[in-house]
């Protein structure tokens, strides 16, 4: 199993549509094993935005992320960092395909609802940003796990 980081954005808060994204991960088969909401630090975001701190954009970025609260979420299953990416769509929302969570429910290239985790080591320093404190994630197994996957080929 893999782990990987999504925060929804300030965006995605104010629209209201927390409940319909966290929705779409459940509904695929993803387990959530750390959430929470808060008006992030700037420091927080300064590091979780480093690579891209020479781009034009990043300080909107970072005033952009600490303007209000954003829900961090650790995810967890098979792969769970390209489908998460997958189901996310691309950055620019305009152009994300149908079927994404972008694709469906954004217009922008800077609001584009939700940040997710684009490899497994920066899966795992956005995660340890995030969640700090390891006490926040749960070790957890779905009572349907083998539901969800084969039992004979992907769980063996
Ligand atoms: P993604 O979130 O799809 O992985 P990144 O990591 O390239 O995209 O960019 C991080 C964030 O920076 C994006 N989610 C978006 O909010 C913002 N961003 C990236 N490129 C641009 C751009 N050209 N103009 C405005 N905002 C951008």
């Amino acid at each position: 199993m893999e782990r990987t980081l999504v925060l929804l954005k300030p965006d995605a808060v104010q629209r209201g549509l927390v409940g319909t994204i966290l929705s779409r991960f459940e509904a695929k088969g993803l387990s959530i094993v750390g959430l929470k909401m808060r008006t992030f630090d700037r420091s927080v975001l300064e590091q979780h935005y480093e690579v891209h701190k020479e781009r034009p954009f990043y300080p909107n970025l970072v005033d952009f992320m600490s303007s209000g609260p954003v829900v961090a979420i650790a995810l967890e299953g098979k792969d769970a960092i390209t489908v998460v990416r997958t189901l996310v769509g691309k950055t620019n929302a305009r152009e994300a395909a149908p079927g994404t969570i972008r694709g469906d429910l954004g217009m922008s290239f800077s609001n584009n609802l939700v940040h997710a985790s684009d490899g497994e080591d920066t899966a795992k320093f956005e995660l340890g940003l995030w969640f700090a404190d390891a006490a926040e994630l749960s070790d957890w197994t779905p009572a349907d796990l083998e539901w969800r996957y084969s039992v004979k080929e992907e769980l063996a």
